[in-house]
């Protein structure tokens, strides 16, 4: 065994026991309630790529592996693991914690002769922050729901608590709304570069949130506003104002050979910030009423997301009064309200909790508008662009991806962050939680979604996850890259196309 078994994020604690192996295999007893054990049926099939169909024994005369709740360990994603040839106990004070203790378990398991080895060892976990999130972008390029799903299913590996739906932009509105249909009627069938887009149902929509939940992630679905609404225009040409095309746009749009926006047609090209709602009408808050009214009654999860970002064809005056408006909307419906960090700036919901996507080295503008949600006290989401916008480029020869934030985002950079250390005044309890980003200009399909996200995926998550860094000898580059290239066989198995970077030694 290497000296340190190849988890990620790190837990808080590991001793190695002086003991011999478990040997995990498919007539393993199981010692659990029901809906644990279907947990743990689950994650090790997964894990193994191998139907382990463990069998429920409340008494086991053999070496088992045991799930059991636990008063003395807290909620939200805790647990302790111990594992020796005698068995493994996973202990936890709810699902949450035991799921999280078997994605642990689903990494320190090695292919031996008869079955699977887990090392002996005594790990006891809990997370840093309560919000983990992954932020996946629908809109640019549609993804049908199973590669959704595939995504939940890796975010939750990783022990992720939040999937946040990009559900539309200037190039696609990818949710069908009972009250307006022609949003995806007219909206939905176009992507970057010309391809079919797509939309998501209503009840493609729950079934996403459904599986999130059955994995312990909460969807927080965004409908961007008021900027980056494109193709609201196309159902609704009323409610748009016309594409403002500024010089930089124009020279952006023409040294990549693509098409200026143009108003009712679909838009397939990069560009952001042309767009807006029409604030000066009241028809516009009627609607945004609707949609939000409708997202908010299929959305059981306490967050709407309602953009804020880049709006850059907006009056400033009027975007400060529709993002106060708007969030006040969402909190009378009973959610809580979240922005990109540019709407702080604005009289917004106090409740309202701010996204802040500026850089590790913010400028003043950006870690003013951030400190304004902590004023109000509602909070930030750190998504610090030029470290978890895993859409950057890893290196300038990297085929997808941009450049925007700083350059290429090597794993290194999106592994040595702190998030208490970003904003000045901003530490951990004012911080939310931590959350990366797959932006899908570039990105067409679940394997080009693989190879951006991973390994960066695993280094945020440690982030946010696991204490500061330098906080132990292993909470270091130099472990991380020794313990995620020791996840290679796991994420083979789990058919995950990674980034094969060569920063890290792949086992
Ligand atoms: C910025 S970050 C955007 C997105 C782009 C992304 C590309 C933010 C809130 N807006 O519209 O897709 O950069 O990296």
């Amino acid at each position: 065994m290497p000296a340190f078994p190849p988890l990620v994020p790190l837990p808080t604690s590991l001793l190695t026991v002086d003991d011999g192996p478990f040997l995990l295999t498919a007539r393993t007893p199981l010692t659990a309630d029901p809906d644990a054990a279907a947990a743990a049926r689950r994650i090790l099939s997964a894990a193994t790529a191998q139907t382990l169909d463990l069998p429920v024994d409340a008494r086991p005369a053999s070496p088992a592996l045991t799930l059991a709740h636990a008063s003395d360990i807290g909620a939200g994603g805790a647990y302790r693991l111990v594992a020796a040839d005698t068995g493994v106990e996973i202990s936890a004070a709810d699902a949450v914690g035991l799921a999280a203790g078997l994605h642990t378990l689903s990494q320190l398991l090695r292919p031996a002769a008869d079955g699977w080895a887990v090392p002996a060892v005594r790990i006891e976990d809990a997370p840093r922050f309560a919000h983990r999130g992954l932020m996946l972008d629908v809109a640019r390029h549609f993804f049908p729901v199973a590669d959704v799903c595939a995504v939940i299913d890796r975010a939750a590996s990783l022990k992720l608590t939040h999937l946040h739906l990009h559900l539309t932009d200037d190039q696609g509105w990818r949710l069908h709304l009972r009250s307006h249909p022609s949003l995806t009627a007219a909206g939905g069938g176009s992507a970057i570069g010309g391809g079919p887009g797509g939309f998501y149902t209503r009840e493609d929509y729950q079934e996403i949130v459904a599986y999130a939940a059955a994995r312990h992630l909460t969807v927080v679905p965004e409908i961007d506003l008021p900027g980056h609404t494109h193709a609201v225009g196309l159902a609704y040409p009323r409610l748009a104002a016309d594409p403002v095309v500024t010089p930089d746009l124009a020279a952006e749009a023409a040294g990549r050979g693509e098409a200026l926006p143009v108003a009712g047609e679909p838009y397939t090209g990069l560009g952001v910030g042309f767009s807006s709602l029409r604030l000066d009408d009241e028809a516009t808050f009627e609607f945004v009423a609707d949609v939000l009214g409708e997202l908010a009654h299929l959305t059981p999860g306490p967050y709407l997301h309602v953009g804020g970002d880049e709006a850059f064809g907006t009056d400033p005056d009027q975007y400060d009064a529709f993002l106060s408006r708007v969030t006040q909307l969402v909190a009378d419906l009973g959610k809580v309200p979240v922005t990109w960090h540019d709407a702080g700036r604005a009289d917004l919901a106090p409740e309202t909790v701010g996204q802040y996507w500026g850089l590790t080295t913010p400028d003043a503008e950006s870690a003013d508008a951030a400190r304004a949600f902590v004023r109000r006290a509602s909070g930030v989401i750190l998504s610090p662009a030029d470290a978890v916008y895993l859409d950057m480029k890893y290196d300038h020869d990297t085929p997808r991806g941009l450049t925007w934030a700083n350059g290429p985002t090597s794993v290194r950079r999106a592994y040595e962050w702190d998030p208490a250390s970003i904003i000045e005044g901003i530490a951990d309890d004012d911080i939310v939680g931590v959350e990366a980003a797959v932006w899908t200009e570039t990105i067409e399909d679940l394997a080009g979604l693989d190879t951006m996200m991973f390994p960066r995926l695993a280094a945020v998550a440690e982030a946010a996850w696991s204490a500061p860094l330098g906080f132990s000898p292993d909470r270091t580059w130099e472990s991380f890259r020794q313990r995620v290239g020791g996840l290679a066989p796991l994420w083979r198995r789990q058919g995950i196309a990674f980034h094969a970077d060569g920063e890290i030694p792949w086992a």
